[in-house]
């Protein structure tokens, strides 16, 4: 018998937008399908070691529960497999990735947020930064992955962890995070503040402004 056999099945999530229909229905106003996937990021990539002293995930802001998660805590927590189309606001999209991870729902929960709550903001390496509202972050189908096509994230694609939020532009999900923190009021992070929607819904094409 395999030494698998005894694993609890991971759950597979489709996002609602991947059950739209056809390529074309899925594709949002604007956009042009691609079959590799680009690498888009603000600065150099950054080596990660999350074994090393000093690497956690923290959730932090208007909560009870403020913690901190060491790389194995992560990888220990049940875990998904989310199948969703990514849209880049530069006009590319890339339909069926199967990404694996820890539901972002489960992630904030454990932090007992305010009531109040209404935004995160996603810290990623060297400031990076990029909001969402709470309702977007813990839809069923957002989750903090380190895999993707079941292998491990490469560096550029945001290893260790990154988020995804399968149902806004691509910029909303954060590489390398290390970082959520639950706010009150919503504020632009770093692509927001140069410009890009605060929300970033790509079938109202909310690209730019706010
Ligand atoms: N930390 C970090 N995450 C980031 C960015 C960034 O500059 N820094 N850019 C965003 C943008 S604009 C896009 S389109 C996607 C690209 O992800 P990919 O390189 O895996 O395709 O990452 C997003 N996450
Ligand atoms: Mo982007």
């Amino acid at each position: 018998m395999s030494e698998h056999t005894s694993e609890p099945a991971r759950p597979t999530i489709i996002s609602p937008d991947t059950q739209r229909g056809d390529a074309k229905t899925r594709t949002p106003p604007g956009q042009t399908l691609t079959a590799k996937w680009p690498v888009l990021h603000y600065g150099k990539v950054p080596k990660v070691d999350p074994h090393a002293p000093g690497w956690s995930l923290r959730v932090f802001g208007r909560c009870d529960n403020e913690y901190e998660l060491t790389y194995d805590e992560l990888r220990a927590m049940p875990s998904v497999d989310v199948v969703c189309d990514m849209h880049c606001v530069t006009h590319w999209s890339r339909l069926d990735n199967r990404f694996t991870g820890v539901p972002t729902r489960a992630i904030i929960e454990r932090a007992k947020p305010d009531p109040d709550v209404k935004f995160v903001m996603c810290h990623g390496e060297n400031g990076f930064t990029t909001n969402v509202s709470l309702d977007q972050f813990i839809a069923d189908d957002c989750i903090l992955a380190y895999q993707w096509d079941g292998q491990e994230l490469t560096a550029e694609h945001g290893y260790p962890v990154r988020g995804i939020v399968p149902r806004l532009y691509l910029w909303k999900s954060a590489k390398w995070l290390r970082g959520i923190e639950l706010r009150y009021t919503d504020a632009p992070g770093f692509w927001e503040q140069n410009g890009y929607h605060m929300k970033g819904d790509p079938w109202k094409e909310q690209r730019f402004g706010w």
